[in-house]
């Protein structure tokens, strides 16, 4: 599993904080406990609260790089954004994201190539969220032929079929999980899979089982990648028990030991 650290987003208080005070240290800090928890990339959100995201994302991407050189998730709505992330990154980058809107394509697939970028596609178009997997799959179509069309890598594409809380779509989680096996039968090669895991939990009070739970049942499906809480210990626990279980990593009687990143 290709893990993303979640934790440097605005919405959270100590970051948005920190990124108002431009306080390198507690950014800095949060990317190396994630890095040592196991996180194999980073996600950045300036979050909603920003008032300059042209300017914030920059500075994030030039902290980070600052201790580690490991792949920065730039993670923004507005493709100004982004690139403003991607003019300053010097290690690999993942563009978070592109939905299935022409619009976005037609600015996003050429950056991602200008700037050899990987690019994260979320099933989401201008009529919203899809309601079932029919739906994800049509979109998901949509931004792979997109892909093949402007010759970018579909290597390189990683599919969001979109987790909504399970209080609020309780019927759609299903239609998740079965959509991460199918996207990786749309093409040859095949692109890969992700999910914003702590989506599922939102709102509800059992949070990490919950989170771990569904993660276990989408390794199950074939999840190449998670963007989640790498902190949470009996996540990533779980996670390595559920990759050993589908023969992902080889049992010895210390197989946590030995999997768990230092
Ligand atoms: N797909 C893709 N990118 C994404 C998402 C996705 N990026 C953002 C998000 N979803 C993934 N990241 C988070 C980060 C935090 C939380 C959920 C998803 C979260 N935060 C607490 C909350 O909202 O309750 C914040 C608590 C606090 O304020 O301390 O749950 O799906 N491609």
């Amino acid at each position: 599993m290709f893990i993303i650290g979640e934790l440097i987003n605005g919405m959270y208080a100590n970051i948005g904080a920190a990124i108002k005070e431009r306080n390198k240290t507690e950014i800095q800090k949060c990317a190396l406990q994630q890095l040592s928890c196991g996180a194999d990339a980073l996600d950045i959100n300036c979050g909603s609260a920003s008032k300059q995201p042209l300017v914030d994302m920059p500075w994030l991407v030039e902290v980070i790089q600052e201790i580690t050189d490991k792949p920065l998730c730039l993670d923004s709505s507005k493709p100004t954004v982004i690139e403003e992330g991607l003019k300053v990154a010097k290690n690999k980058t993942i563009i978070n994201s592109t939905t299935a809107d022409v619009e976005k394509l037609d600015v996003l697939l050429p950056l991602a190539k200008k700037y050899k970028s990987r690019l994260i596609g979320i099933t989401i178009s201008a009529k919203g969220i899809p309601q079932n997997k029919d739906q994800r799959l049509e979109l998901a179509a949509t931004i792979v032929d997109n892909c093949v069309e402007k010759g970018f890598s579909i290597e390189d594409l990683y599919l969001d079929p979109i987790v909504l809380p399970v209080n609020v779509a309780q019927t759609q989680m299903k239609d998740v999980l079965e959509s991460i096996a199918e996207f990786r039968i749309i093409s040859e090669p095949s692109p890969k899979t992700i999910l914003g895991l702590s989506n599922v939990s939102q709102g509800t009070n059992v949070r990490s089982l919950i989170n771990r739970t569904f993660l276990t049942m989408a390794v199950a499906y074939g999840l190449d990648s998670a963007i989640l809480d790498p902190k949470d210990k009996e996540l990533m626990d779980t996670l390595i028990t559920a990759e050993l279980i589908i023969n992902k990593n080889i049992y010895c009687d210390s197989y946590l030991d030995a999997y768990r990143k230092k």
